[in-house]
């Protein structure tokens, strides 16, 4: 039996986690609460070195590449281990660091040597908001980049790169620690609580500053995990490589632009008299926009953005050659994650996910990249790969723990990058919009699982929806005034998807339930399900539990409850039966000791809709379940599949949430209600009464603001 979500005082406990001195557990409910009944409390987590060791050596299960970290370290902070095998792993991290620092800096002192005249520059130029859609050298209706260009003739353009996040904190904090982010606790966007770095990984940065390396970062950071202090020389709109102690130091420097960021869409209808340079006529919109004024201007602004991201590439170049640095320097660009039009940024479709990625080469390190230069690759890397590959280019050997594999650097097998063949992503939390996705990319196949698939995507998001272009969008589905494939952003989505990209890039022709394409659905489905129970993905938790209970841990939290976790998959993936076959096991499921199990049997019923009327009455007494998250998912499926009015337990749900999480999850259904059953169940605001004080312009308030309007 699972240790999650086991009530106090039942039996099964397990002891050894019962005596560990990291005990982990929620503040009791308070006892004011109408049913009187505490917070379902996790089983303590016991955390300890075998664990530890063994989710560090597992972890590339989940991976789909063979493990192939290059070892090519001139400073090799493990082999430093062993004569201090009776420390503590935090310990010899902290020895393997301060004597990488003392070789590095007797290396770069002794004339002679000129170590660091031998190590690389990396420089990253990331953009934001941008997909690699919007640029010609990845795709024919993108805007012309001729500094991107020439960075990519002068070195290697990866065609198949990905954030696995569709939003800014998320895809960060993935680059930044080279680890998936539903594993660590960082996958919501915002987050409620900074996650703790686990099992003694930091962001990748330290590790090139131990050896040597001067790390800056200009400027945005966005992280959801806590950052050590050892990670920046500099993070500041200051931090520059220029200000590096010497010129023999090497570099690592980088550079966020916001110049395409969505916020430059956020234009009011008197700035549609200003002239575009790109042409409105001339651009290309995707097929599931209505092609309005609007979308065509929105789309040829953005194309000047990226004009403008092209110019600060340019400059970027002028600045390094006139310092000498260019043939000594990596030079990364990238987009943070897809955007900006709508449909992307927020969305784990490949417009949210797959971004532009070339990599300039320098003449004097040729030699470390085995590839003719303006070659391309269709080798797939994804941001948790980013670090590892500087990591790589420096000379540094990437730490145990994280989940990435470099794909450039002095020992990579080109041949073993090239074959890699499949990305994952993860969609989350959006500001105050929740709706669980996980996608698995392999090859040209796109194998989308929409988990709450009720939940259509045009639900609103108050950041979103302040572009013109959204709210028309929105507009003309109200009017009736749009076809198909352009209606179904506002439509519910299906359970499962699957597309193909050589036919169909803009994913809107789901080939899931087509018999022709069973076997590659089937062979995804179960991929994907074994992906998210090896990690083990933290989501199948609500926030609202992980915020109480395993930020202090988040790794050890995920593999104390791993088996618990792929129990909750299992119940939610009811959904992908057919119902007949289903039914028994979610009414056992319905009325299971494990609140969590309850939550995800809903969720599976909701996700049939009507097909699982049959079970109504079952589900109507989780109105009134212990957890009140459980009666906020029976009033989606009561809303979704019948006439009652559930709104009354919903409103009473609010005043039992105990963090701001619990009441925004609570809140998402509310809107669900509101703007998406015809509106029969308009929400009262004056109804929502929390325990606690919302803290002003929270999410909690924009939901609520955007409610009573
Ligand atoms: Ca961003």
């Amino acid at each position: 039996m699972p240790d999650v979500g086991r009530r106090h005082g039942e039996p099964h406990r397990d002891k050894s986690s019962v005596e560990s001195p990291c005990q982990l557990s929620a503040a009791p409910r308070p006892s004011h609460v109408s049913l009187g009944v505490e917070r379902v409390v996790f089983a303590p987590i016991g955390y300890r070195a075998a664990s530890h060791r063994s989710s560090v050596y597992n972890q590339h299960l989940y991976r789909s590449t063979p493990h192939a970290h290059q070892r090519v370290s001139t400073v090799n902070a493990s082999r430093l281990t062993m004569p201090f095998m009776f420390l503590t792993s935090r310990q010899i991290h902290w020895v393997s660091a301060f004597l990488a620092t003392i070789i590095s800096a007797a290396l770069s002192s002794t004339p002679g040597l000129a170590a660091d005249e031998l190590r690389p520059n990396i420089l990253w130029i990331m953009s934001e908001d941008n997909s690699k859609h919007y640029l010609r050298h990845f795709d024919r209706h993108g805007a012309v980049a001729p500094n991107i260009e020439a960075l990519a003739q002068h070195g290697v353009t990866f065609d198949r790169a990905f954030s696995c996040a569709p939003v800014c904190s998320v895809a960060r904090t993935t680059l930044i620690t080279s680890c998936y982010a539903p594993r660590i606790g960082t996958q919501f966007h915002r987050r409620s609580k900074m996650a703790t770095m686990s099992n003694g990984v930091k962001m990748f940065p330290a590790y090139l500053r131990a050896a040597g390396y001067y790390t800056t970062n200009n400027s945005k950071e966005d992280y959801n995990a806590q950052k050590s202090g050892d990670v920046w020389n500099e993070s500041s709109r200051n931090a520059s490589w220029k200000n590096r102690p010497s010129d023999a130091t090497p570099f690592f420097h980088v550079l966020t632009s916001t110049l395409s960021h969505e916020s430059s869409l956020h234009f009011n209808a008197t700035a549609m008299e200003q002239p575009t340079v790109t042409e409105p006529a001339s651009v290309q919109l995707q097929p599931y926009f209505p092609d309005t004024k609007i979308f065509r201007y929105t789309r040829a602004r953005y194309h000047d953005r990226i004009m403008a991201i092209d110019q600060v590439v340019g400059k970027v170049v002028a600045e390094l050659q006139k310092a000498g640095e260019l043939e000594n320097t990596f030079i990364f660009y990238f987009g943070d994650h897809g955007g900006v039009l709508p449909r992307s940024k927020g969305y784990a479709y490949e417009s949210g996910l797959h971004v532009p990625l070339v990599v300039r080469v320098p003449d004097k390190h040729k030699d470390m990249v085995d590839r003719k230069l303006a070659s391309r690759t269709k080798g797939f890397v994804e941001f948790v790969d980013f670090g590892p590959t500087v990591l790589s280019l420096a000379g540094v050997d990437p730490p145990d723990g994280i989940d990435g594999d470099a794909f450039l650097g002095k020992d990579i097998d080109v041949a073993e990058v090239d074959a890699r063949n499949e990305a994952f992503g993860y969609a989350d939390r959006f500001d105050e919009k929740y709706d669980l996705v996980r996608t698995l990319r392999q090859g040209n196949f796109k194998y989308i699982r929409n988990f709450e698939p009720f939940l259509p995507d045009g639900l609103q998001n108050n950041y979103r929806y302040k572009m013109l272009a959204f709210e028309q969008w929105r507009q003309l589905h109200e009017a009736g005034e749009l076809n198909e494939i352009q209606s179904q952003f506002f439509q519910k989505k299906p359970v499962e998807a699957l597309y193909d990209l050589d036919f169909d890039p803009h994913e809107v022709h789901n080939l899931a339930g087509d018999p022709q394409y069973a076997e590659q659905r089937n062979a995804m489905r179960q991929r994907l399900t074994d992906r998210l129970k090896s990690m083990p993905d933290l989501s199948f938790i609500p926030e609202a539990v992980l915020f109480s209970e395993a930020m202090p841990n988040p790794v050890a939290f995920g593999q104390s409850n791993k088996s618990a976790i792929a129990g909750l998959i299992d119940t939610v993936n009811l959904a992908l039966l057919p119902f007949a076959e289903a039914e028994s096991k979610l009414k056992d499921a319905l009325e299971s000791d494990d609140p969590w199990t309850r939550y995800w049997a809903v969720v599976a019923c909701s996700s049939f809709g009507k097909q699982a009327s049959s079970l109504l009455p079952l589900v109507e007494k989780r109105l009134v379940d212990l957890e009140p998250l459980v009666v906020m998912r029976a009033v989606e499926f009561v809303a979704i599949t019948s006439e009652e009015d559930p709104r009354p337990s919903l409103y009473r749900s609010f005043q039992r949430a105990t963090n701001e999480p619990e009441a925004l999850r609570m809140l998402n259904t509310a809107v669900l209600l509101n703007d998406f059953c015809d509106g029969r169940l308009p929400i009262d605001v004056e109804q929502i009464d929390f325990l606690f004080k919302p803290k002003p312009r929270s999410e909690l308030i924009r939901r609520i603001d955007y409610l009573a309007r």
